[in-house]
Formats: structure tokens, sequence, C-alpha cells
């Protein structure tokens, strides 16, 4: 198997440097589409043998070093007792949105095994498949994010109701953030008593909180779960995006590999936080629009920044737009391993 990823994920600098790309399975790719167009999203996530395909589908056609389970972060959400659709023009719908107390008691911490089962199930699957490929990323979304979608109902721009809760009512968004820290610790662990050799958790959302209240209301829980998985024995990655402002708490959530978004210069992060982290990142997801050379000569200038790491994976800053070539895709794998042999 290529080991090249859990080799840096354990702060050993590689070469070629490692590379996946966030949201790697997806629209952009029409292998994809084709199976997507037999189903709707909430099944294909839910039916092993077509979300190990669609797991499968970027390690073979773009050549990365890690496959990355095909699932959704607001996938343990259902399962703890909310409603959740996904429409095909407004995005997720999580009905009724958490407001008050009273909706606190309509949720239940998970058990993965009987709740998720067929997440666990596809892990068991695509470990066998990936037997002489790449090792495999599961992952969860963090409870801030998790949490900005149960309070909204869905997406949003203005985060109005999780602020109204956060600074209007902290008890009961103390509580919830508890409920759902619980429910990651539990979630993750089966996924990697299940054989998922690496996880990652996307604070998405956590950006928008000053460093005060991030480390107020969402670095202790984020700490929790670090603490949690050490004992067992795989990387834990954390991703934040727009987190800057927030780097080193980020740093002290005690994640093994730190994701970073394009707006955070890698060089800046290692001055920041030392010449022992290990980074993931953070190629502009828009760089994907250039010309050939010039997307070669950003590539170059990220994996000369990630030297200044104890080890450095590559990825792009946020997730692949669908609106990305696939050739594209392959081509930004291609230069990565290239550049860094
Ligand atoms: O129509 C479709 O095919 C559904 C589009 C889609 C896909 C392909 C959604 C709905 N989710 C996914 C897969 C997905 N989501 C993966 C698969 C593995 C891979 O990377 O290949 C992963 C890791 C996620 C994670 C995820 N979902 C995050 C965190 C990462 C990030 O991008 O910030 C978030 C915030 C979500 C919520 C979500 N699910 C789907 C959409 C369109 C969204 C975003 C909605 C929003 O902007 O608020």
């Amino acid at each position: 198997m290529n080991d090249a990823f859990l080799k840096a994920c354990a702060g050993e600098p590689v070469r070629p440097v490692p590379v996946w790309i966030m949201r790697q399975a997806g629209r952009y790719l029409p292998e994809y589409r084709e199976v997507r167009g037999q189903t709707d999203f909430l099944t294909l996530c839910k039916t092993p043998e077509l979300a190990a395909k669609v797991t499968l589908q970027p390690v073979d056609i773009l050549g990365v070093d890690a496959a990355i389970l095909f699932s959704d972060i607001l996938i343990p959400l259902e399962a703890m007792g909310s409603g959740l659709v996904f429409s095909e023009g407004r995005g997720p719908v999580l009905d009724p949105p958490f407001r008050s107390e009273a909706d606190l008691d309509r949720l239940h911490c998970i058990d993965p095994e009987s709740e998720v089962p067929f997440v666990l199930e596809t892990i068991r699957i695509l470990r066998e498949q990936l037997k002489h490929k790449v090792p495999l990323i599961g992952f969860a979304g963090a409870p801030f994010t998790l949490a900005t979608y149960l309070i909204e109902g869905g997406t949003t721009k203005s985060f109005v109701h999780t602020r109204r809760l956060l600074f209007g009512v902290p008890a009961l968004f103390a509580s919830l953030m508890e409920l759902l820290t619980d429910v990651t610790i539990a979630y993750l662990s089966s996924q990697i008593r299940a054989g998922a050799q690496a996880v990652q958790l996307f604070d998405t959302w956590a950006g928008i909180l000053s460093r005060e209240e991030y480390g107020a209301h969402v670095l202790p829980h984020v700490k929790r779960i670090m603490e949690e998985l050490s004992s067992l024995g795989v990387p834990r990655i954390y991703f934040v995006l727009d987190g800057c402002h927030i780097l080193e708490s980020i740093k002290e959530t005690g994640a093994d590999v730190i994701g970073l978004d394009w707006r955070t210069e890698i060089s800046r992060a290692v001055s920041r936080l030392g010449p022992e982290v290990v980074l993931q990142g953070n190629l502009d997801p828009g760089c994907l629009f250039m010309q050939e050379e010039a997307l070669r000569r950003r590539v170059a200038r990220i994996l000369e920044q990630g030297r200044e790491a104890r080890a450095h994976i590559f990825n792009l800053g946020h997730g692949i737009m669908p609106e990305v070539s696939p050739e594209k895709a392959r081509l930004l794998v291609e230069m990565v391993h290239e550049l860094s042999a």
C-alpha cells in the first residue's frame, strides 16, 4: 500500500509529497454524476456498495494518495433525531430547527453500530478494496459546524440564529455542544474501529467566531474529541475554513495535522506555530481554473513553503468546485508528485 499520506500525518517529511483533494468525490466527475443520476444523494450515502464505488473514483481517476469515505457531515444529525433532506436547489434542510430547550429532548447521542451501520459497512468494504492502494480517511463535522446546521435549519450566510443562541442562551448552546461532542466521539471511534486509518474533523464555520468566542465555546469541545480519540492510534486532522485569526487556538486542540485554507500562508503558519507542526493544504480551489504553467508556479510555491513544516500534505484550501475539469484535477496531482519528487 502507498502509505506516504500516513507517514506525513505522523510527521515524516516524505517525498513525493502526498496529495488528496477535499470533496474529491463529487459532481465535477462525470463518473460521479452517472452514479448520482440513478439515485438521490441520501440513498447514495446509505448504500455501502455505491458509496464505496464513488469513494474509489478519484483514487483511480486522479491518482490521489488517500481516499476519503463518501458520506456527509450531516448524516449523524438525522440519526440523532433531526429531520434531514437534501433539496436540489436549497441544499440541506434540517427540520424543525433547534431553537429551544424542548428541542434538546428530541435529540439523542447515537449508537453508530445500530443507527448508521451503512457508514461502517462502507468503511469495511473500502478497506478490502483499497488493500493494495491508499489509506482511507474517515470524517465528521465538528460540533460547532454541526450546531450551525441544526440551529439554522440548513445553510446560512448570517448565522443569526446561531449567534442568538450562543450569545443569548449560552447554557443551552453549551448543552447542544456537549451532546454533539459526545456524538462526534462515538461516531469517529466507530469509524476507526471499522477501519478508518485517519480521521478529519471539518469545522467549516468555526472561523466566523472571534478568538475569544472560539476559545470559550468551541475549543474545549474539540480538545475533548482529540483527547478521546488519541488512544485509538490514528492521525487526527482538524480543518477550519477562514481560521487564520484562531491559528494558535487550533493548535491547542491537540490535532496531529492542521488543515489550512488558502488565506493562511503556510510560511506564516509555521512561524506562528513552530517548525514541529504538520500542515495540510492549501491551494485556492480557484487556481484550478488557471492555465497549466501558472498553476505549476502556484503549486511549486506551496510545496516550497510546505518544506518549512515538519511534514506537509498537499490539498486544496477548501472543496473542489463542480465546474473544475477532472483533467485539471488529475494534472494537479501529477504536478504535486513531480515537483516534490
Ligand atoms: O447533489 C449532490 O451530489 C450532493 C452534493 C454533496 C456531496 C458530493 C453534499 C451535500 N455532500 C457531498 C459529499 C461530502 N460532503 C463529502 C464526501 C467526501 C469527499 O470529500 O469526497 C464530504 C467530506 C462532505 C463534507 C461536508 N458537507 C462539509 C464540510 C466540508 C466543507 O466542504 O466545508 C459541509 C459543510 C457539508 C454540508 C453539505 N453537504 C452537501 C452540501 C451541498 C453541503 C454544503 C452546504 C452549505 O454550503 O452549507
